[in-house]
């Protein structure tokens, strides 16, 4: 089996995780400088991304490493308080544009298509004092900063993220668990959710009156684990809602059919809030105007897809929190399958198949027809070189996904998280993603391939796992 001519293979990085820099020139402060500033400990060995890889003086080393690989795109992104230091397009910084043109064009010259994210998590501290994702004008700011990026990147520019992971945003930023880290599981979240989505809804619509004159692909990275039920028929009726809750709330509104909420979930949280004491559901409405504005904002489905769970309905009080934010509002938990291997992290379980299950999910369930898979990866702590877990990983999740294209799902692209060894947002620099080992102890100019680059770089140059 061999994958399609048109199917794409790249790696991935964000501007927090690799840039540093985090001061230099005009750049502004953003949630993650503010938080890890001031409250290290959060970080397990209380490290922050002041200057992670350093990618901002060595993206040319990053060019050279995902041209070494054969990559067909590299996935990073933009740091909004890099190119507009007051989070609005006021002021652009020269230094900050000159950065990512010069990124764009490296790439664009090795036949490597950036694929360029515009929001990784860190949002502009100002924009935060003003209420950050709970203010509803954070919908126009963000359109106002894409227009900004399609004016300056958009002739090179073909394929676009508009926002990553809308979850990890909402619910990791109001369960303490990511900046801004504050505590509100109730209004908050369920805000942030809505403002998130209007705000891609916007980003999109710009984009489409700007690419008339270029092609190009805009959607938004979905972080989708797979849910099984524990028992089949008990947990059954848990393990949907539970979809419901983590995917559909950003995937209903804008790939399905009606757009809007998900049904089951609007009907769940509306009756938790009443018998809470609220007078009105804690999800928001959103108006037809909105629902619209929502829907078919998408080329394609953009999937972070990581591991699988098995969902057990519990009490809300045995209800595990983490690290699914939020399981406390449906009483579920979540436990590791006995027969699976557990890796590094307690709840990262190795599953392929479930990634095939997942793109099947979202083919049946939404009018999407191509589907990218924007990050897949292992996550390793070993400091010893050589990562053969990872290309095991990455060898079966990849055949999942050609048994899935088999199958007739479109899945354009598949993209490593990551490219390399970068500052992880709780585990620093501790757990170990990279392609290539990034010599932090040292020198970061020092990246090697680990045998999973050389192995990845084999499946793409012969286009096959049998390598
Ligand atoms: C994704 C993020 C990435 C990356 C990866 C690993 O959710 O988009 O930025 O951090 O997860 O995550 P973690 O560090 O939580 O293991």
């Amino acid at each position: 089996m061999t994958f399609p001519s048109w199917f794409m293979f790249g790696a991935a990085t964000a501007a927090y995780q690799i840039e540093g820099a985090w001061d230099v020139s005009d750049k502004s402060e953003s949630i993650w400088d503010r938080l890890l500033h001031t409250q290290p400990s959060l970080v397990v060995d209380h490290s922050n991304g002041d200057e992670a890889c350093y990618s901002y003086d060595f993206w040319a080393r990053d060019v050279e490493m995902a041209h070494e690989l054969g990559l067909q795109m590299y996935r990073f992104s933009i740091s909004w308080p890099r190119l507009l230091p007051t989070g609005f397009p006021n002021k652009i910084s020269m230094n900050g544009k000159s950065y990512y043109s010069k990124l764009i064009d490296g790439l664009l010259k090795k036949g490597i298509q950036p694929v360029v994210t515009m929001y990784h998590w860190d949002l502009p501290q100002s924009l935060q004092d003003l209420g950050g994702w709970t203010n509803p004008l954070i919908a126009t700011w963000f359109a106002d900063y894409a227009r900004v990026l399609y004016t300056l990147f958009g002739d090179r520019v073909k394929y676009w993220i508009t926002i990553n992971e809308p979850l990890t945003i909402c619910d990791g930023g109001y369960n303490k668990m990511a900046a801004p880290y504050l505590n509100d599981m109730k209004i908050s979240n369920y805000l942030c959710s809505k403002h998130v989505l209007l705000a891609h809804a916007k980003a999109f619509r710009a984009y489409e009156e700007f690419r008339k004159g270029y092609r190009g692909k805009i959607s938004m990275a979905n972080i989708f684990f797979w849910f099984e039920p524990l028992d089949p028929q008990k947990d059954k009726e848990a393990t949907q809602l539970a979809m419901q809750l983590w995917e559909g709330r950003f995937g209903h509104p804008i790939y399905s059919k009606t757009g809007g909420w998900p049904p089951e979930l609007e009907r769940y949280i509306a009756g938790l809030s009443v018998s809470e004491g609220y007078n009105q559901s804690r999800l928001p409405p959103f108006t037809p105007e909105e629902i619209q504005l929502i829907r078919g904002s998408y080329d394609f489905y953009g999937l972070n897809h990581f591991t699988t769970r098995l969902v057990r309905k519990a009490t809300p009080k045995t209800a595990g929190d983490w690290p699914f934010y939020g399981s406390k509002e449906l009483g579920v938990s979540f436990v590791n399958h006995p027969k699976r291997r557990t890796i590094v992290i307690d709840w990262f379980q190795i599953y392929p198949e479930g990634l095939r299950k997942q793109l099947h999910w979202i083919k049946d369930n939404y009018e999407v027809k191509d589907i990218m898979i924007t990050e897949n990866g292992l996550p390793m702590l070993r400091l010893d070189f050589a990562d053969y877990d990872r290309v095991d990983y990455i060898r079966e999740y990849l055949k999942q996904v050609l048994l899935a294209i088999n199958d007739g799902v479109h899945v354009m692209g598949y993209i490593v998280w990551s490219l390399m060894d970068s500052f992880e947002w709780i585990t620093g620099y501790k757990v170990k993603y990279g392609l290539y080992e990034v010599n932090f102890e040292s020198d970061y100019r020092l990246r090697n391939a680990r045998e999973s680059a050389k192995y990845y770089r084999k499946v793409i140059k012969s286009r096959s796992l049998n390598v």
